[in-house]
């Protein structure tokens, strides 16, 4: 397994996010990355190499040029409206909700966070453009190696990606590293390319970003959004539209499903995919499926990590797997490691 790491993922440390009325410590932190790191350094899993820069070119692939400007120069425009800004990271506290419009950006920096983005709970900080930005050369990278005849690559990066919509930030995520994995596989001559999206939460951000194509093939396991983040996207009704009717697959599951069930949804995910002939396969691989996260309601046990990773390697396709979501820093390490093992010791 090939892993291309961001070194520079420590750059973005939000000091808090809110909830329940509280700015409470981020759980989306840089020991995350470091604890994978000195896992798969631990177990020999292959090279760790650092990745080539990406022209912006091909995050526009993805992501609105508005969007992009907007990420930017958002630090020193924030730290410009009060030098003490400098201490604290930006939150957005206003969206322009139904009714309201979005389509012209507004000049005061408060309204374009909200313009920009989900939720509450994504501090901006400033090394957040540097470290996403590194994340996307990471991604990119892996997805270009396997052009190149790698069998599986990582991108072991922070922040995660799969809430980032086209011209939106939220939930830890800022550039949606697995679309522009599968965008990068298409520009180099893959057909269609598959996206499987394990992490607890519905990727929201990837399935907007693909819904009408026909392209990507997006399947989601996550807990169910009537009750778990990011709660407006992830229902099985959400099919696809256009061309890309069919071409987005969901799974919901109730909070506290445990290894069984969350197997077999892997299974019927598997079956889709391999039923779909693509010619490559991108894994959103998020380990807050594990019993002891601790903002997560999936029951999985550190060794079904393996058989996960088992499971996807007997798909027998070139797989490209993106770090995303996983909280219980002290576990996250072999979980992680063992779906890279697991995709390698496939039959
Ligand atoms: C990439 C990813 O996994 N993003 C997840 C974003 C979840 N944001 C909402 C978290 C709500 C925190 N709940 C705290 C529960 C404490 N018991
Ligand atoms: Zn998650």
């Amino acid at each position: 397994m090939l892993t291309f790491y961001n070194e520079q993922h420590s750059l973005h440390a939000g000091q808090a996010e809110m909830y329940r009325g509280a700015l409470v410590p981020c759980f989306e932190k840089p020991e995350r990355a470091d604890f994978v790191l000195s896992e798969l350094q631990r177990r020999n899993l292959g090279q760790i190499v650092i990745p080539q820069c990406v022209p912006l070119m091909s995050l526009e692939r993805i992501h609105s040029q508005r969007y992009l400007e907007f990420l930017r120069h958002a630090w020193p425009e924030w730290v410009a409206l009060d030098p003490a800004n400098a201490t604290r990271d930006a939150l957005p506290s206003v969206w322009p909700v139904r009714t309201l419009r979005s389509d012209l950006e507004p000049v005061n920096f408060s309204a374009k966070m909200g313009l920009y983005s989900m939720d509450s709970g994504t501090p901006l900080t400033s090394g957040t453009w540097v470290a996403a930005k590194a994340g996307a050369d990471c991604a990119v990278n892996a997805a270009h190696a396997l052009r190149l005849g790698e069998r599986g690559t990582f991108a072991l990066t922070r922040p995660p990606g799969h809430h980032a919509g086209s011209d939106f930030f939220g939930g830890y995520c800022f550039l949606n590293n697995a679309a522009l994995a599968a965008q990068h596989l298409l520009d180099d001559g893959a057909r269609r390319v598959a996206i499987l999206d394990i992490d607890y939460h519905h990727g929201n951000g990837t399935q907007s970003i693909f819904y009408e194509r026909n392209d990507v093939l997006f399947i989601s396991i996550h807990g169910d959004p009537r009750t778990e983040f990011p709660f407006y996207l992830g229902h099985a009704d959400e099919t696809g539209q256009g061309a890309g009717l069919g071409f987005n697959v969901n799974i919901p599951l109730p909070v506290g499903t445990g290894s069984a069930t969350w197997l077999m949804a892997l299974e019927t995910a598997c079956l889709r995919i391999t039923a779909n002939k693509v010619d490559a396969l991108v894994v959103s691989l998020g380990v807050d499926t594990f019993a002891g996260d601790p903002i997560s309601g999936f029951q999985l046990q550190s060794a079904d990590y393996l058989r996960i990773g088992e499971r996807i390697g007997t798909m027998a396709l070139p797989t490209a797997f993106v770090f995303e979501g996983g909280y219980a820093v002290n576990e996250i390490g072999v979980n992680v490691v063992n779906v890279l093992e697991g995709f390698e010791t496939a039959p």
